[in-house]
């Protein structure tokens, strides 16, 4: 069972293709536990599952590298599951089609429901059937930019998988981490799930169509979403009127021309030196 979220995925799986290390806990569940490798002492173990996130992060400044190359703007959505990840990115899509070129890595355990639904809104999806993997590993998009049709993307953007916790601690490569909370689901959520909130560069308070009828308690959500994540953008949004997206479409656009103009001027710096070089031969 894995520590961290509790799917049913055990032993230590490649990295990149299926799933991080899952461990059991309990030493009554080692000896249950018929593979001879999840015998080893935990010092040992600790090493390996140390190893694999370093192997991650290494796979994920490579994306990183590559995203910048291609002057792509990407960014990872996380939530707990139902919380409105793909209606919201419906909603984008529809809004922002004819401004930008938007493609989307959509991460789910079973069913491509959702890669459907957002092809449906009028854009492309590559879709990943995790298993029983909880989230989504920098291995898993590097496979699946190959998938992608070759194109110039404004914005790239990846649904992970609906959980609140594994998702935290894995870089995909992303220039912008976005945390979807929506009103159904308790304003103490930042505070029990510390982690995931710190990762967050935006924070997007979602349903905000149904906040009244649910007694959504906004002031002491936004306080706990602002003492857990300090460093986030907050946006209160409906993905179903479409309620404060406009705000959230700034942001990104602001995000977009700047990785456009920064890699602009990369590539005049690189003019530029070569230019140098010519002189002084
Ligand atoms: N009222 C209301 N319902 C919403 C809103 N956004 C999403 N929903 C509904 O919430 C349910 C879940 O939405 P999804 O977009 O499937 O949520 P998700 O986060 O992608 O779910 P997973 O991929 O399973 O983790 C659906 O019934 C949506 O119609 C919203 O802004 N307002
Ligand atoms: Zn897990
Ligand atoms: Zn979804």
């Amino acid at each position: 069972m894995c520590q961290d979220c509790g799917c049913s995925e055990v032993g230590p799986i490649q990295i990149g293709y299926e799933h991080h290390v899952h461990i059991p806990e309990q030493p009554s569940q080692l000896q249950t536990e018929s593979k001879p490798d999840l015998m080893e002492p935990l010092p040992r173990r600790l090493e390996i599952q140390t190893n694999l996130l370093s192997q991650n992060d290494r796979i994920a400044a490579q994306n990183r590298s590559f995203f910048d190359a291609q002057c792509w703007q990407v960014i990872n959505i996380l939530s707990a599951p139902g919380s409105g990840k793909t209606a919201l990115i419906e909603r984008l899509v529809k809004d922002c089609r004819d401004r930008w070129q938007i493609g989307v890595i959509v991460g789910d355990l079973a069913t491509d429901n959702d890669a459907q639904r957002l092809e449906k809104a009028g854009t492309t999806a590559v879709h990943i059937t995790t298993g029983n993997a909880c989230h989504l590993e920098a291995g898993m998009i590097a496979k699946a930019v190959e998938r992608l049709p070759k194109a110039q993307w404004d914005l790239l953007i990846i649904e992970n998988v609906g959980n609140l916790v594994c998702p935290a601690a894995f870089d995909l490569g992303e220039h912008l981490r976005v945390v979807l909370l929506s009103v159904t689901e308790g304003e103490d959520k930042p505070l029990k799930y510390p982690t995931m909130f710190k990762s967050a560069q935006v924070v997007i308070v979602n349903k905000a169509d149904i906040a009244d009828a649910v007694g959504w308690d906004r002031e002491s959500a936004i306080a706990n979403i602002q003492k857990i994540a300090p460093q986030a953008t907050i946006f209160e949004v409906s993905a179903r009127t479409g309620e404060g997206m406009e705000h959230w479409y700034a942001y990104l656009d602001n995000g977009i021309q700047q990785a456009q103009i920064s890699q602009l001027s990369q590539t005049s710096n690189l003019r530029l030196e070569y230019g140098k070089n010519i002189l002084k031969r």
